[in-house]
C-alpha cells in the first residue's frame, strides 16, 4: 500500500520528476513520452506518404539526411518503406496512443475520480512507466541496428518476422517490456478502483470514464499474457533455431530453409489477434470516457442512459475476447469456425451502438458550450461512428474476401483510432489542462487547432476507403501505381499526401498552445473551472501529494447537472444532502 503521510515530506529532484511514485506525476511522465512518440509516429508516416503520392521520386530537402543505406539519392528503398509502415503502426498504438490514453490520463484522473491518496501500488506504477521507457528506447534504437527497424509490419507474422533482420528482434524484446508495462499498470488499476474508493463512493456513482478505465485493464491484464508468451516463442524461433512457427519445407529465394519445421504461422496470427483485437478496446474505452466525462459537462446535463452505458461497456469488454478471428476470414478456417466469428462481431457492435447513441442524445436540449474540449468531444461522436459502421463489411467473412488487406480496413481502424480515439484524447487535454496546471488552453488556438484537424482527418482517411473499394492493396510501397487495377484512383494518393502534411501544419496552434499556456495561459478563479461534478475538481489545484487537503466523502452519483430545485446546475459529488 502507499506510504500514510503524504503531504508533508519534501524530496529530492529525482524523487520528484524522475523516479517519482506520485501517480501525477507518473501520469505527466506518461503524457509527455507519449506525446513524443506520437509526433515521432507521425513524422514516420509523413516521410511515407512522399513515396506514396510520388514514388521513386527523391524526398525533398531531407531526403539526403538518410543515408546510402535507405535512400540513395534520396530516394526511399522499399526495405525502408517497409520499416517505417511497421514502426508507425506499433509506435502509433503501443507506444503513443495506449500511453497516453491509459498510462497518462489514468494514472492522472482515475485516483482523483475516486477519492484516493494515490494508485495501490506507487512503486508498482513507477516500474510500469520505466518498462515503458526502455521499451520505447528499445524500438527506437532498432533504427540503428543491422538492417535496420523491424520491417515486417505491426502484426509481425510469421515466416517473414522469422527470417527478417535483427531489428525484429529488438522489436521482440521491446514488445515484451511494454507489454510487462501494461500488465503492471492493469493490476494496479484494478486493485485501486476496487480497494481505494472514497466513503461513499459507490460502484454505480464512479464516473464512467473510471469504469472505461476499469474494463480497460481486464482486458490488458487477460488479453496480454497470450502474446507475451508469443512473443517469447517468436524470439526463441529467431534466436534458439526452434520452429513454433516455421512449417517445414519452406524454400526462400531458391534455397530451403534448414530448419527442424513442423511449426505454425497460423498459431501467431491466432496469438497476436487474440490480443490485438481486444487492444482495439483497450485504444477506444478510454476515449469513449473521456468524450462521456467533456459531453456531460458542458450540454450541463447527466449522461442520459448511464446505466444501460456501464452495462454496455461491460459487455464489450467481455465480447472482445472471442471476435479475434475476424481477421483471418482468408486463412481457411472453416464455415462452422467463421461463422461463429461473424456472429460474435456483429454481436459486438451492438454495444459499442449503445454508448454511442447515448452520447448523442444526452446532447437533446442541453444548453452546450462549444469550447475547445467539446468540439473534440462533439467531433469524435460522427468519426467514430464512421469508423464502427465501416467494421461491419469486414466482420462479414463474404464481404471481407474482397476487402481483406485492402486500404478500406485501413481507412475503417483509422476512422476510429484518429479522428476518433486521438481527437477524444485532445478534448481530455483541452479539459483537464486546467487541473494540472492551474490555467486554461488558449481557446482561440484550440479552434485553429481543431477545424483544419478535422478536415484534413477526412481528406486522409475517406479516400482510402475508396482507393480499398477499388481493390488497391495496403502495404503497396508504390501506393499502387504498378498495378492496372489501381490507376482509376491514384490520384487520391496525392489528395491524401497534401491532407497529411496539412494536418501536420494544423498541429502546429497545439504544440504552441501547450507550451505557451504553461507559463502565460488565462489563470483559472477556482479549483473547478469548468463548474464539474466529479471529484478532481474538488481537489487544489494541482493537487498535491496525497491529492486531497482533507478527507472526502461522496454523496450523490456522478452528473447531477441541472437538477430540478438545486441552487446552482451542478452538485459536486462531495456536497452533502441537505
Ligand atoms: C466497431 C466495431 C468494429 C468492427 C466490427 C471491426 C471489424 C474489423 C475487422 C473485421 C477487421 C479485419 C479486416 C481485415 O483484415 O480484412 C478490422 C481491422 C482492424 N480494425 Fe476494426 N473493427 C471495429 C472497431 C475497431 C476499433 C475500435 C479499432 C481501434 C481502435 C479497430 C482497429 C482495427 C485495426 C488496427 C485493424 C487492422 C488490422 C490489420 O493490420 O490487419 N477496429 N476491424
Ligand atoms: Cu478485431
Amino acid at each position: 500500500m502507499s506510504d500514510t503521510n503524504h503531504s508533508s515530506h519534501k524530496q529530492s529532484f529525482w524523487r520528484t520528476y524522475i523516479f517519482s511514485t506520485d501517480h501525477k506525476m507518473i501520469g505527466l511522465q506518461y503524457g509527455f513520452t507519449s506525446l513524443i512518440f506520437l509526433f515521432f509516429g507521425f513524422c514516420l508516416v509523413m516521410l511515407m506518404r512522399w513515396q506514396l503520392a510520388f514514388p521513386g521520386q527523391p524526398v525533398p530537402f531531407i531526403g539526403k539526411f538518410f543515408g546510402e543505406a535507405n535512400m540513395p539519392g534520396g530516394v526511399m528503398l522499399p526495405e525502408f518503406y517497409n520499416q517505417l509502415g511497421a514502426m508507425h503502426g506499433t509506435i502509433m498504438v503501443f507506444l503513443g496512443v495506449v500511453p497516453l490514453a491509459v498510462g497518462a490520463f489514468g494514472n492522472y484522473i482515475v485516483p482523483l475520480q475516486i477519492g484516493a491518496p494515490d494508485m495501490a501500488f506507487p512503486k508498482l506504477n513507477m516500474a510500469s512507466y520505466w518498462a515503458y521507457f526502455l521499451g520505447g528506447v528499445t524500438m527506437l534504437v532498432s533504427f540503428f541496428a543491422p538492417g535496420g527497424a523491424a520491417n515486417s509490419g505491426w502484426t509481425s507474422y510469421p515466416p517473414l518476422s522469422n527470417i527478417a533482420t535483427m531489428g525484429q528482434t529488438m522489436w521482440l524484446f521491446g514488445m515484451v517490456l511494454l507489454i510487462t508495462s501494461s500488465l503492471l499498470g492493469a493490476v494496479n488499476f484494478i486493485v485501486t478502483i476496487i480497494q481505494l474508493r472514497t466513503k461513499g463512493m459507490t460502484f454505480m456513482r464512479m464516473p464512467f470514464f473510471v469504469w472505461a478505465q476499469l474494463v480497460t485493464a481486464f482486458i490488458l491484464l487477460l488479453a496480454f499474457p497470450p502474446l507475451e508468451a508469443a512473443g517469447v516463442l517468436q524470439l526463441m524461433d529467431r534466436l534458439a533455431g526452434t520452429s513454433f512457427f516455421m512449417p517445414s519445407g519452406l524454400v526462400i529465394s531458391g534455397q530451403p530453409l534448414t530448419i527442424s519445421g513442423g511449426g505454425s504461422p497460423l498459431l501467431w496470427q491466432h496469438l497476436f489477434w487474440f490480443l490485438a483485437h481486444p487492444e482495439v478496446y483497450v485504444l477506444i474505452l478510454p476515449a469513449m470516457g473521456i468524450v462521456a466525462e467533456v459531453i456531460a459537462n458542458n450540454t450541463r446535463k447527466p449522461l442520459w442512459g448511464l446505466r444501460m452505458m456501464i452495462a454496455s461497456i461491460l459487455i464489450l469488454g467481455f465480447l472482445s475476447f472471442i471476435v479475434w478471428a475476424h481477421h483471418m476470414y482468408l486463412t481457411g478456417m472453416g464455415t462452422v469456425i467463421s461463422a461463429f466469428f461473424q456472429t460474435t462481431t456483429m454481436m459486438i457492435s451492438i454495444p459499442s451502438v449503445i454508448i454511442l447513441s447515448s452520447l448523442f442524445i444526452t446532447l437533446w436540449g442541453g444548453s452546450i458550450r462549444f469550447n475547445a474540449p467539446m468540439l473534440f468531444a462533439l467531433a469524435f461522436l460522427p468519426m467514430f461512428g464512421i469508423g464502427g459502421l465501416t467494421g461491419l463489411p469486414l466482420g462479414l467473412a463474404i464481404a471481407d474476401i474482397h476487402l481483406h488487406d485492402t486500404y478500406y480496413v485501413i481507412g475503417h481502424f483509422h476512422y476510429v483510432v484518429a479522428p476518433g480515439t486521438i481527437f477524444a484524447l485532445f478534448a481530455g487535454v483541452y479539459y483537464w489542462f486546467p487541473k494540472v496546471t492551474g490555467r486554461k488552453l488558449n481557446e482561440a488556438l484550440g479552434r485553429l487547432h481543431f477545424w483544419p484537424s478535422l478536415i484534413a482527418m477526412n481528406f486522409i482517411f475517406m479516400p482510402m476507403m475508396i482507393q480499398g473499394l477499388a481493390g488497391v492493396s495496403r502495404r503497396l510501397y508504390d501506393g499502387g501505381a504498378s498495378y492496372a487495377h489501381a490507376q482509376g484512383v491514384l490520384h487520391l494518393n496525392v489528395v491524401m499526401s497534401v491532407a497529411a502534411w496539412a494536418l501536420a501544419i494544423a498541429q502546429i496552434p497545439f504544440i504552441i498552445n501547450l507550451f505557451w499556456s504553461i507559463k502565460s495561459g488565462e489563470r483559472v478563479k477556482s479549483d473547478n473551472p469548468w463548474e464539474a461534478t466529479t471529484l478532481e475538481w474538488s481537489t487544489p489545484t494541482p493537487p498535491p501529494h496525497g491529492n486531497f487537503s482533507t478527507p472526502v466523502e461522496v454523496y450523490r452519483g456522478p452528473y447531477e447537472y441541472s437538477v430540478p430545485g438545486a441552487q446552482k446546475d451542478f452538485t459536486p459529488q462531495d456536497q452533502p444532502k441537505v
